[in-house]
């Protein structure tokens, strides 16, 4: 058997499925690319992934290659199905999925747009300006609805698990890009309390010790 590959690059939304990957415990062969160098749109790459993004789980005994988080994490958790990285029974599988869902769509539509404001609007400064701030106060928006339901959980998970799944590491990520963004985020203290129990799972600490490893 050909490991699977985890196809990624530091400092990205492939962290996000690097620390999946870690908390589930799937023994993946991971290769960080660069995407300063251009190394995710090489062809070789684009055979592998021709969308041309990371992260991808390239499955070379199947013959297929893995895109889109919410499909990676699930695959992930049915390749380690007692690791907990998402619940076993369908109704707890599909609220993971729609939490997944959700900050996948939150991500691009919202966090991607206020990082994207400037290039998306290049010839256009003000709009470009209104475009990041509208972004930036739905991002507020998406943090503050994920504290909310935070609040009403048991053990301050978005599944009331006792451990950390696949939905908190995402959420966790969303929190990490809005330090990114410079929004304040100190009013959202479960999310914020989340973020820390992700970041402590000794996993997840090693396999975001090794991004920082590597740049
Ligand atoms: N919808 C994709 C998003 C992937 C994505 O946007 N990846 C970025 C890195 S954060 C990328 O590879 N960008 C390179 C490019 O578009 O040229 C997913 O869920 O994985």
């Amino acid at each position: 058997m050909t490991k699977p590959i985890l196809w990624t690059s530091t400092r990205t939304s492939g962290t996000i499925v690097h620390q999946m990957a870690a908390a589930a415990g799937v023994d993946l062969d991971i290769r960080f690319i660069s995407l300063r160098k251009g190394e995710h749109k090489t062809p070789d790459y684009l055979a592998i992934n021709p969308k041309g993004e990371v992260a991808a789980i390239q499955i070379p005994d199947a013959g297929v290659t893995i895109t889109e988080i919410p499909a990676m994490a699930l695959w992930l958790a049915e390749a380690a199905p007692d690791s907990g990285l998402l619940p076993r029974d369908a109704i707890g599988r599909a609220k993971g999925m729609e939490w997944l869902c959700w900050c996948h769509f939150r991500m691009a539509n919202t966090f991607y747009v206020a990082f994207q404001a400037d290039g998306l609007l290049a010839d256009d400064a003000a709009a470009a300006a209104k475009l990041r701030s509208a972004a930036m106060a739905r991002a507020g928006d998406a943090l503050a609805f994920v504290d909310a339901a935070l609040a009403r959980q048991p053990n301050g998970t978005l599944l009331g698990t006792s451990q950390v799944t696949a939905p908190d590491i995402f959420a966790s990520a969303l929190l990490f890009l809005a330090d990114f963004l410079k929004l304040p985020t100190d009013r959202f203290t479960h999310l914020k309390a989340l973020g820390a129990k992700v970041a402590a799972v000794p996993a997840i600490a090693a396999a975001l010790a090794r991004e920082e490893e590597i740049g």
